[in-house]
């Protein structure tokens, strides 16, 4: 049989099986699932911190500034740019159909000044253009950014990345890249493994900042996803869409997406037909087996359930917010082992690192030349060394603490498992999924020294007007003093690197158990309340509906497995 027909048709069943269960939602995801496949479009996701650029990136890139931008957190749902005759755009609110919208007033949907928090309950935003660049079924995704004041919109980014073919991370250069930014690529690297990372507003840095940020990027993103990342391109999105010239790396940019389209497109498509597929297969199975059981308790029995059950998502609620504390308690814990060890580190290795720096600096007034330039290598490569030293020495302790406190988090976590347990329905809540990201590799992943600018030019001209003597006692003691300094920022920079880690696994953590929380909790609510109604029409109406439900899970079980 032809491979698409295939593919298709497995979508069109599981639409088929899901309306015929009364999974309304889920057949209104396949077929759109089904649609998108069908045309050949797939999403690449425009992803990072908050502020880094991305609504403007995506408006320049598609030539029309269609998104809302701003300087205060801005984009507040998840918004897809597709290919279009005409500028126009449709919001969808919930689980009821598109609605047309004036593509002009898309803030009043997708801004966080309007629609704080999502507060409006939109589920999916989509705007047409008619940019060549999207007429390849290339999609643009605009995402809130991560980590900002809201955390709705982190948590509508995250929802998303089951989603997401091919990712464009927009960095910057303040910080290069965020511990939550790491998470994130990370999560999204697992399904999708197509990436492109960007350095965005590279109009506002000086060269030696940009190369600074770049290889640091380079490093800690190889680092972390464990494979060499392809170079990062820097542009600027605001000289792009006041209509300057492609500089930088735009056109590289284009070019990369262009090729995404011409060379990927059609794996990624396939990619994202048996992912989702899979994943659409699963939900109704669950959906499946919600109602079963609930068929299989009487009536009174199930109405009783609906209250037990908002009583038990109230109550895990409650406990996931008690638990902050405890929470707090472990990373309070963490902070105090890994300062006392940086301190420890800073004490010892500062005496040392100055012996060293000494005996450097003989060699260096012994061979003339430009002393002070080379008093301050000569500190920076002690620096790098003895950091360099400590980070290898630290290694296992790091990996100890961090695996200790994700271990205590999750053993925290664990909690609302146990408290919802005398609710079936959320004892699914199964405690080993609970624990993803417990695994996660704990490295001082931030090795790559800062060198902060040592002593003023002002020093060294004056230099030619000293008595040699005096002359290298105050280059001696300026590279002493820069040596402390790069001792001090870096180790403390290490420190707050790992803090930073630590929270934001903890923040993964207790985000996974809200998910599934309301995952499950609203399969089994759903899965109720039809139970119920099928309960008041009598005992041949539940018996015939358990045979359908009995034969609904088999035709799902057997249906056919995409290949990606
Ligand atoms: N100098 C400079 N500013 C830029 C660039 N790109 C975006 N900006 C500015 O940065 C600010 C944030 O831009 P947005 O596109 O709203 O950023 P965002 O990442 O979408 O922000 P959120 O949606 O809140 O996560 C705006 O004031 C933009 O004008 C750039 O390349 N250079
Ligand atoms: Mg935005």
């Amino acid at each position: 049989m032809d491979a698409d027909r295939t593919e298709q048709g497995t979508l069109a069943d599981l639409e088929r099986l899901a309306r015929e269960a009364g999974a309304v939602e889920l057949a209104r995801e396949a077929a759109a699932v089904a649609e998108r496949l069908r045309e050949g479009r797939f999403y690449v996701a425009c992803v990072g911190q908050f502020k880094r650029g991305k609504s403007t990136l995506i408006n320049a890139l598609v030539g029309e500034p269609v998104l809302p931008t701003g300087v205060v957190p801005v984009t507040a749902a998840v918004t897809v740019v597709r290919f279009g005759a005409r500028v126009a755009a449709r919001v969808r609110f919930g689980e009821r159909d598109w609605e047309d919208c004036d593509p002009r007033a898309l803030a009043t949907y997708v801004a966080e000044e309007h629609n704080p928090g999502n507060e409006k309950g939109v589920t999916g935003v989509e705007v047409f253009v008619p940019s060549p660049l999207l007429a390849t079924g290339l999609c643009l995704v605009d995402t809130p950014g991560i980590a900002s004041v809201s955390p709705a919109g982190t948590a509508a980014t995250r929802a998303f990345v089951p989603h997401i073919d091919a990712a464009l991370l927009v960095l910057g250069a303040d910080p290069p890249i965020s511990g939550d930014e790491l998470g994130l690529v990370e999560e999204i690297a697992r399904s999708a493994h197509e990436l492109i990372v960007v350095l965005n507003k590279a109009d506002r840095l000086g060269d030696a900042e940009r190369a600074e940020a770049l290889g640091f990027t380079e490093r800690v993103l190889a680092e972390r996803l464990r494979r060499p990342v392809a170079p990062i391109l820097q542009v600027s999105a605001v000289e792009r869409l006041a209509g300057g010239p492609p500089g930088r790396d735009w056109d590289a940019l284009v070019w990369c997406l262009e090729g995404l389209a011409l060379g990927s497109g059609a794996s990624l498509v396939r990619a994202a037909e048996a992912r989702e597929t899979a994943a659409l297969r699963d939900a109704l199975l669950l959906e499946l087996d919600a109602e079963r059981e609930a068929l299989e308790r009487p009536l009174h029995e199930s109405q009783a359930r609906v209250a037990s059950l908002r009583r038990a998502i109230a109550g895990a609620e409650r406990a996931l917010e008690e638990l902050g504390p405890r929470m707090s308690a472990v990373q309070e814990r963490l902070r105090r082992a890994f300062s006392e060890a940086r301190d420890a580190f800073f004490r010892g290795a500062l005496r040392e690192a100055r012996a060293a720096l000494r005996a450097r600096l003989d060699g260096v007034f012994a061979s003339g030349g430009a002393p002070r330039a080379r008093a301050t290598g000569a500190a920076v490569d002690v620096a790098r060394e003895c950091l360099e030293r400590w980070r290898r020495e630290q290694e296992p302790e790091v990996e100890r603490l961090y695996r200790e406190g994700m271990q205590r988090f999750a053993e925290v976590l664990g909690e609302v498992h146990d408290r919802t347990a005398a609710s079936p329905e959320l004892a699914r809540l199964s405690r080993p999924e609970v624990m993803t990201g417990v695994t996660a590799r704990s490295r001082l992943v931030y090795t790559e020294m800062l060198t902060a600018a040592p002593a003023s030019v002002g020093a060294g001209l004056l230099d030619a007007v000293r008595p040699p003597r005096a002359r290298r006692r105050r280059i001696e003691r300026a590279a002493a003093a820069y040596l402390e300094r790069l001792l001090e920022a870096n180790s403390a920079r290490a420190k707050n690197d790992f803090l930073e880690r630590v929270l934001e696994s903890r923040r993964g953590l207790e985000a996974e158990v809200r998910r599934r929380l309301q995952d499950v909790a609203a399969a089994a609510e759903r899965a109720v309340e039809q139970a119920r109604r099928t309960q008041e029409a009598g005992a041949a109406a539940v018996q015939a509906r358990v045979d359908a439900i009995a034969r609904l899970r088999t035709e799902v079980e057997a249906l056919e497995h995409p290949e990606a």
